[in-house]
């Protein structure tokens, strides 16, 4: 490694420094270790990192459902593909708030709002900015990931109580046309300045096992932690193929490929959220144990994501109860939870 460390006392970890750069063949490096070494090191800037070891549980929401007019090879949403999925209108906001409480009552520290939009009308940003409000004003971390952002959207959202915002760069750029070609890699990038300058936290991450290589993976990894600051929340998509889209029926993913994919990121965004997102369904307990174990610590907590199945809430607290892993609300201090979930 050619990067600055520093040096974390209690553990004698070496921690790359948070304003480090990762070459690509540095990344693809960590991919290639042997496999325990791997973790070994994940763990271990995992625990320096996160003492508490919690798991944050997130709940997700489709506000607004099918009808995109993008062309992501992978998502069921898109209006082009024929999957299955009916567009809806947007949610009304009492609706959102109706999740927002029941997902605050099971346990989510955080609330995501998704919407099926390349970038969202001038006419919805109001009924959106409420639903920001009203999640907040309910006592949840607010998340939203509408599509790109134009000027002065990300600050009105901001505005409004809204913490993170998602928008994924989802693989990496010599991959990317592979996948997406509505939109480019630079407008994702532009739209992540935005929401930096807004003061928003960035959640930014992507999919693997769309075909792309290991170093494309690696290429992927090095760009979300090369973003100066990397993302404070890193979602790890295992792409859920869907009947009727592009990328359905590609030959799957090996499993310990997806737990490397979340060490790497573990070890090289050490203090960043990193979320095992879509496809935990498909996974099996004993992959997504190891995800723990390579340092996730987040998840989406609910029986669906946007339009695809996720566990139920039910067996995924067994699951945390089996491992023995505590939520990030059990974790929170009373002034924490004051401040909406910390
Ligand atoms: N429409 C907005 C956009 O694309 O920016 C926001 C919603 S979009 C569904 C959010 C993210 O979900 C995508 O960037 C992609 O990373 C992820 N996603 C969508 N379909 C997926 C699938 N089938 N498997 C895994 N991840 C998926
Ligand atoms: C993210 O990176 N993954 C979530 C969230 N951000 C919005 C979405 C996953 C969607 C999986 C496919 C679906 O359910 O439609
Ligand atoms: Fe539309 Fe987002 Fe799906 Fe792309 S990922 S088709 S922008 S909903």
């Amino acid at each position: 490694m050619t990067q600055a460390v520093s040096f974390h006392s209690a553990t004698r970890i070496a921690i790359p420094d948070a304003s480090a750069t990762w070459p690509v063949d540095e990344v693809l490096a960590l991919f290639e270790l042997p496999f325990n070494d791997l973790m070994y090191r994940a763990q271990q800037v995992h625990r320096a990192h996160f003492p508490d070891g919690d798991v944050e549980l997130a709940t997700l929401l489709s506000i607004k459902t099918g009808g995109c007019e993008e062309d992501c090879g992978y998502c069921p949403q898109a209006a082009r593909y024929d999957t299955g999925v009916e567009a809806k209108k947007l949610l009304e906001i009492d609706e959102v708030l109706t999740a927002a409480r029941e997902a605050k009552a099971s346990g989510a520290t955080r609330f995501c709002m998704g919407a099926a939009w390349r970038s969202p009308k001038e006419r919805d940003m109001d009924k959106v900015e409420a639903m920001v409000r009203g999640v907040k004003e309910i006592g949840l971390e607010t998340c939203a990931t509408l599509g790109m952002l134009e000027e002065g959207q990300a600050d009105r959202l901001k505005d409004a109580g809204l913490d993170y915002y998602n928008h994924n760069l989802d693989t990496a750029p010599e991959f990317y046309d592979n996948v997406i070609s509505t939109r480019e890699y630079q407008d994702r990038l532009d739209t992540l300045g935005r929401v930096r300058n807004a003061g928003l936290k960035v959640c930014c991450g992507g999919i693997v096992g769309m075909g792309e290589s290991r170093q494309q993976r690696a290429g992927l990894i090095a760009q979300l932690a090369n973003l100066n600051p990397y993302p404070e929340s890193v979602p790890v998509n295992h792409l859920v193929q869907v009947e009727g889209t592009p990328l359905h029926g590609l030959d799957p993913l090996d499993p310990l490929e997806f737990v490397r994919t979340i060490a790497v990121a573990r070890i090289t965004m050490p203090q960043a959220r990193v979320r095992l997102s879509a496809g935990r369904r498909q996974m099996g307990e004993a992959v997504q144990a190891m995800c723990f174990l390579a340092g996730a610590n987040s998840i989406f907590y609910g029986d669906k994501l946007l339009t695809t199945g996720n566990p139920e809430a039910e067996d995924d607290r067994a699951l945390l109860a089996k491992l023995g892993l505590k939520t990030h609300a059990s974790t929170l201090t009373e002034a924490q939870k004051e401040r909406c979930g910390g």
